[in-house]
């Protein structure tokens, strides 16, 4: 029970468990994993596939022949296990080149290297099968208010996402971008902050029918946001391309917990969304195993990553199969949220009972009963029903 298999779509950056625990105030508490023995690892724990920056699989700067000889190795190992690569990013923060960004640097130099590095990474992506691209502008953004044209970066931000359209177009690649927003940490604030803002954004491209988001739980709620109705909004608008969960307990730096801890309701009304809205693409975690824990830790919540998402959805399940849950949804006018408010103007305006007729005492004295409806979640979920 609460065991995965391939089909539920399970994947795992490399970065994930293969962080070695360094954070601004330590070092690495544990040793650096071989990207082979993770595809290994997470393959017997039954994911579905692995993610990567360039840097995690090939160190920044290695020759030519190394590259070949790494990407190699790996495919190997991918052939061996039968693991996919969904998605793959570019790795445009840990390098001090990229101290004020990659595709909004202020120095141009570095937003063409930066192009060119994704490029060159697209290219590996594609061949080893990935279908999305995610960009998580890391360090895109400031400090201080003159350091950064906000309105020009945004230029030079749709620029790059221009260019990289016209490159997979010309190249006929069947892949698209997803933009990963985060509102701060490493910069002070970081562009495009929040899914509001990157669905804004995606619209003034040349091409955005390419571009979508990949939203992550924690980020949302870095900047205190319900995770779930970003998603939602983000489903409405057809641009969930991608997904990175994990665990965080409201307003502060990055925890990256792994999905099911922090904000355990909000994690369940995630998965009760993604779940009834049809979500097909990959269950992706991008969670930091402990810094506390050995490697043992690193497997367990790996594990325990997808196990806590099964129960979830298993709860979930359970909370919309339940004939007291369905009639609280009518109690509470579910139905009624999905009916059109009119049909149409000249329906609404000629209709007295909206208006001139409308008993707005009694409307207003009609209970909604949302805490039956929640306590009823919070039984399942707690799974005392
Ligand atoms: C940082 C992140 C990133 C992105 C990754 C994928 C290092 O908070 O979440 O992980 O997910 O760069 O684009
Ligand atoms: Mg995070
Ligand atoms: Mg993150
Ligand atoms: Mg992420």
């Amino acid at each position: 029970r609460f065991t995965p298999t391939r089909d539920d779509q399970f994947t795992f950056g490399l970065w994930t468990v293969g962080w070695r625990g360094n954070d601004p105030f330590g070092d690495a508490t544990r040793p650096a994993l071989d990207p082979v023995e993770s595809v290994h690892r997470l393959a017997e724990l039954g994911a579905h596939g692995v993610t990567f920056h360039d840097d995690d699989l090939i160190p920044f700067g290695a020759s030519d022949a190394e590259r070949d000889a790494i990407v190699k190795r790996f495919r190997t190992a991918l052939d061996a296990t039968g693991l996919t690569v969904p998605m793959a990013t570019t790795n445009l923060f840990t390098h001090p080149v990229f101290k004020d960004g990659g595709f909004t640097a202020n120095d141009r130099d570095v937003r063409r290297f930066a192009l060119r590095k994704t490029i060159r990474n697209i290219d590996l992506a594609v061949e080893l099968g990935a279908k999305t691209y995610v960009a998580w502008g890391g360090r895109e953004g400031a400090e201080s208010g003159g350091a950064k044209d906000v309105r020009v970066a945004l230029d030079r931000m749709k620029e790059a996402f221009d260019l990289l359209g016209e490159y997979v177009t010309e190249q006929g690649y069947d892949l698209r971008f997803a933009i990963e927003p985060k509102p701060n940490e490493p910069r002070g604030d970081i562009l495009l902050p929040t899914i509001g803002h990157a669905l804004a954004f995606i619209e003034r491209l040349e091409r955005p029918e390419l571009v979508g988001v990949n939203p992550e739980v924690g980020h949302e709620q870095m900047a205190g946001l319900n995770f779930a109705h970003g998603i939602a909004q983000a489903l409405w608008a057809g641009k969930l391309f991608h997904i990175d969960l994990n665990g965080q307990t409201g307003i502060k730096y990055d925890q990256d917990f792994r999905f099911g801890a922090g904000d355990v309701r909000q994690a369940f009304w995630l998965v009760d969304l993604l779940e009834s809205a049809g979500y097909d693409g990959p269950r992706h975690f991008d969670f930091k195993p402990v810094r506390t824990d050995g490697i043992d830790g690193v497997w367990e919540s790996a594990k325990n990553c997808m196990r806590n998402y099964l129960i979830l959805k298993e709860r979930s399940a359970a909370f919309r199969a339940d004939p007291e849950v369905q009639q609280a949804l009518r109690d509470s006018r579910l139905d009624q949220l999905a009916r059109p408010t009119a049909e149409g103007l000249a329906e609404l305006l000629a209709d007295k009972a909206s208006f001139e007729d409308f008993d707005v005492t009694a409307a207003a004295e009609r209970s909604m009963a949302f805490e039956r409806l929640d306590q009823l979640a919070m039984d399942h979920l707690l799974g005392v029903r």
